[in-house]
C-alpha cells in the first residue's frame, strides 16, 4: 500500500497542534528543514519538531535542506524524528553519514535534486532505508511537478530490482490527484504532498485519493 506523508510546511504554523490533528489519517508527517543556504529558503528547526512530537505519533521523516546535515543529526533525533533523510549534494564521497543515523537508532534516507543523476546515488543505496526523489527544486511549496521525475522514479526502482536492495522510494514536490497514479505506478511507495493536502477543505479524503490514486 502507497503511503501518504503530508508535508508541514503548507500547514498553517498558527494554528500547528489542529493541522496536525487534521492529518491524524496520514501514514506519517513529512518536516522540511530548510537553512537558507542549501536552499533559498528558511523554515523551522527541531525545537518545532519536537512540539510536533508531542502531539502525534505518527512517524516523523525529517528531511533536511541543509549545508553540513552530520553536525544536526543527534538534534532531530532528540526532537522525535524517526527518519532522518540527507541530500546527496550535501554529504561528499562517503556513506557515513547513514551509519551514523542508524546508530541514533532512526531509519536513514537519502535525497537527491532534480538534476542531480539518477545513476549518482547508486553507491549509497545500499546503505539507506529511503531513496527521496525531488520532483520539483527545493525550497518552496507549491511549485509544479517535474514531469520527467516518472523516468528517474522507474531508472531506482529498476535498479533496485536489479540490486536486490530494498529501500523505499518516495517522491517529494507538487504532488496531487492529477500525477499521484503516475508516480505509484513508476513505483514510488511513499507521497509527500503538502500544498494538495493541506490546501483540500477535507484532508481525509485528499490522503485517501493520493492513497489510491491510479
Ligand atoms: C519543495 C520542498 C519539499 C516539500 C514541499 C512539498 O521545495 O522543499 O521538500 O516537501 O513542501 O510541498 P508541495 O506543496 O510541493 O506538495
Ligand atoms: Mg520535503
Amino acid at each position: 500500500m502507497t503511503q501518504v506523508f503530508p508535508s508541514l510546511l503548507a500547514a498553517d504554523f498558527l494554528r500547528l497542534a489542529n493541522e496536525v490533528a487534521s492529518i491524524s489519517m496520514a501514514d506519517g508527517i513529512h518536516l522540511d528543514i530548510m537553512d537558507g543556504v542549501f536552499v533559498p529558503n528558511i523554515s523551522f528547526g527541531p525545537g518545532v519538531v519536537e512540539a510536533v512530537r508531542r502531539v502525534t505519533r505518527l512517524p516523523l521523516h525529517s528531511h533536511l535542506m541543509i549545508v553540513e546535515p552530520w553536525k544536526y543529526l543527534e538534534r532531530f533525533k532528540a526532537a522525535g524524528s524517526d527518519l532522518i533523510t540527507v541530500h546527496l549534494e550535501t554529504i561528499g564521497s562517503s556513506p557515513k553519514i547513514f551509519d551514523d543515523i542508524k546508530k541514533l537508532d532512526a531509519q536513514a534516507g537519502l535525497t537527491f535534486n532534480p538534476d542531480t543523476s539518477v545513476s549518482a546515488s547508486y553507491a549509497f543505496l545500499p546503505f539507506v532505508d529511503q531513496a527521496l526523489i525531488m520532483s520539483v527544486f527545493p525550497g518552496f511549496g507549491g511549485q509544479k511537478f517535474l514531469p520527467e521525475s516518472l523516468a528517474r522514479i522507474e531508472e531506482l526502482a529498476e535498479h533496485r530490482e536489479r540490486e536486490g536492495l530494498s529501500f523505499s522510494i518516495a517522491i517529494d514536490g507538487g504532488i496531487g490527484r492529477s500525477n499521484a497514479g503516475a508516480a505509484i505506478s513508476a513505483g514510488a511507495d511513499l507521497l509527500v504532498a503538502g500544498t494538495s493536502v493541506f490546501g483540500a477543505v477535507d484532508r481525509a479524503k485528499a490522503i485517501d485519493e493520493l492513497r489510491a490514486a491510479t
